[in-house]
């Protein structure tokens, strides 16, 4: 019933969210980490006419899955094959909007991870080098070190691990752990020699500064973590590991050996892109993404990401673009995003808590989406996104948004302008001879705010972008109370009929402004409102004319009873 009007000329962009490792449930952290702001943002940058592809999947090798496995008595497959299947239903149902969600473990990421190698070899930044490794003698096999523990060398805590001590936080080589034995059997283990491939880092030091030196559109956290990285002196990093779940490596003498978790993975995005042009039956598509200069790449990531998508990542495309083939493009953006905690309810104290996966103290999406709709979870988490700082989690405060914010400023105005429309003027409004000058003021008001919208949406920002989608509702609702029609129909009803047609024009650009965040909501209010949905500023004709059609309220409540059940869960875990 409602077209959208798109802005003439396209960027092309290519999107990615990094890759969680399926090996569990998703968390609404990660969706406030790098799943929903970027599907914020694509789902906008689609609405404004830009060629935009946006690209994920899950990433199925390393310790974390293979730990799990061992934890769980199944083989790697099985696990990831579960996991996959899980979060690809997860994430459809919480409405992100991936082009395409693949997974690492496919024949074709496995061979573009060993075209990658060969690229870098060829470029002269592989190195082999020995190295010391814990050896379990009773497993015959070496061990990660995530799979050793032992006593710390620097505070004496027993239950050290292989490369970070929980107690006092010392980085150290696993085989200076006092007294290390495996975590999996509690067996000894010994260190024995091994050989392993390096990328050659330091090589790209100059190029990385140079590069990283000139996005001054970049986040600081993330533009000055990467340029104190580089200056403190960038390190070669192996790229292979001892274990047998992973991509293998084209090297004779490495049969036993395979690539490490991080050297793959973010070549999953390229694997991904190549898997959607295969699947739009335009194989060769996925260049004009990563090997055409004009192309925006964008990583939406946590914080715990950045060294190796602002760094690690762009090396590799660095040395792998000199293959005589066209360059591949490096990252416009990292959008780093800080982490979400959780207010949790203990001894009747609001207390902010980290999430924990391990003891259950988190709010996982699937069951929340059992509980809650979607666009109600999408609103709240976009409206705390940790963009600059870590925010905490609160169901209080989920409800107080969404009653006061989602339905009071924004589904009330939609409701009260529909509804009126179908009581007194049979469901439409016609463009007035005239426009009031009235009128003009808010529609003017409102090509300010939506600039200032775009703004803050093309920069990375849409916890922003909401603040300024509000502004439109509070300003709509303003120019409603100051018109007064229920007033006005009855001793002037043309001029509140005119008045309906602009608040109608208005709830136009509310919607497309809303699209992004609860973009169900708006496919159902699309069902009954006959109108453009557009900026006002891209009208440059006013319509013909606006309808309403069996209107209905666009959101439920959030009720006591369900914030008081929710925070019970979340105390019995912390309690636990
Ligand atoms: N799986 C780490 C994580 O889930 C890793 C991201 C890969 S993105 C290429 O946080
Ligand atoms: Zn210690």
């Amino acid at each position: 019933m409602s077209e959208r009007v798109a802005r003439d000329g396209r960027e092309r962009y290519l999107v990615t969210s990094a890759l969680p490792y399926a090996n569990g449930p998703l968390h609404i952290g990660h969706m406030a980490g790098a799943y929903l702001p970027a599907d914020v943002y694509v789902r906008y940058l689609r609405m404004r006419g830009e060629d935009v592809v946006f690209v994920g999947g899950t990433d199925e090798h390393g310790v974390p899955i293979t730990l799990t496995a061992e934890r769980e008595g199944k083989e790697p497959q099985e696990v990831v094959d579960y996991w996959y299947a899980h979060m690809k239903e997860t994430f459809s149902r919480f409405g992100i909007s991936f082009d395409n969600f693949s997974r690492t473990s496919t024949p074709l990421h496995a061979r573009n991870t060993q075209i990658f190698y060969e690229k870098l070899k060829e470029g002269g930044y592989i190195s082999e080098a020995e190295s010391k490794q814990m050896y379990s003698p009773t497993e015959g096999r070496f061990l990660p070190d995530r799979y050793v523990e032992g006593t710390c060398p620097v505070c004496g805590y027993k239950e050290a691990r292989g490369d970070q001590c929980d107690n006092c936080g010392s980085w150290y080589e696993a085989y200076e752990l006092i007294e290390p034995h495996s975590k999996i059997t509690g067996g000894p283990v010994e260190v024995r020699e091994t050989t392993h491939l390096y990328l050659d880092l330091p090589k790209f030091s100059d190029r990385l500064q140079e590069w990283v030196g000139r996005q001054d559109h970049w986040r600081d956290s993330v533009r000055n973590f990467v340029l104190g990285m580089i200056g403190g002196g960038l390190e070669r990093r192996p790229i292979t590991r001892d274990i047998t779940w992973g991509v293998p490596i084209p090297e004779p003498g490495f049969e036993d050996k395979r690539f490490y978790v991080w050297f793959d993975a973010p070549i999953g995005y390229v694997s991904s892109t190549m898997e959607w042009a295969e699947n739009a039956a335009d194989p060769d598509r996925w260049r004009a993404y990563w090997q055409e200069p004009e192309t925006k790449l964008i990583h939406f990531i946590g914080k715990d990401n950045t060294v190796f998508h602002a760094v690690v990542w762009p090396a590799m495309l660095m040395g792998a673009s000199e293959s005589g083939e066209e360059p591949f493009v490096l990252p416009h953006d990292v959008l780093a995003n800080e982490f979400m905690n959780l207010e949790v309810v203990v001894n009747g104290e609001r207390r902010p808590m980290q999430m924990s996966t391990s003891r259950n103290l988190a709010v996982w999406l699937h069951e929340a989406l059992d509980d809650f709709p979607a666009d109600l979870l999408r609103f709240y988490l976009a409206s705390i996104l940790p963009e600059t700082a870590d925010v905490n989690f609160s169901w209080r405060e989920l409800q107080e948004r969404v009653n006061s914010d989602l339905i009071g400023t924004l589904g009330n105005y939609v409701n009260r302008t529909l509804s009126f429309l179908e009581r007194y003027f049979d469901g439409e409004a016609l463009r007035p001879e005239e426009i009031s000058a009235d009128a003009k003021e808010v529609f003017a008001d409102f090509k300010e705010i939506e600039a200032r919208y775009e703004a803050r949406m093309l920069a990375g920002r849409p916890r922003d972008a909401l603040g300024e989608l509000l502004a439109m509702g509070r300003r709509a609702n303003r120019f409603f109370d100051a018109e007064a029609p229920w007033k006005s129909r009855k001793e002037n009803p043309e001029a509140a009929r005119a008045t309906l047609y602009a608040c109608s024009v208005l709830l136009g650009s509310i919607a497309y402004h809303a699209a992004p965040y609860v973009p169900e909501a708006v496919e159902r209010l699309e069902k009954f409102f006959g109108g453009t949905i557009a900026r006002v500023s891209d009208l440059e004709k006013l319509p013909d004319a606006y309808r309403a059609n069996n209107a209905k309220p666009l959101f439920r409540r959030v009720e006591d009873s369900e914030v008081e059940a929710a925070e019970r869960r979340l105390s019995a875990a912390a309690e636990g």
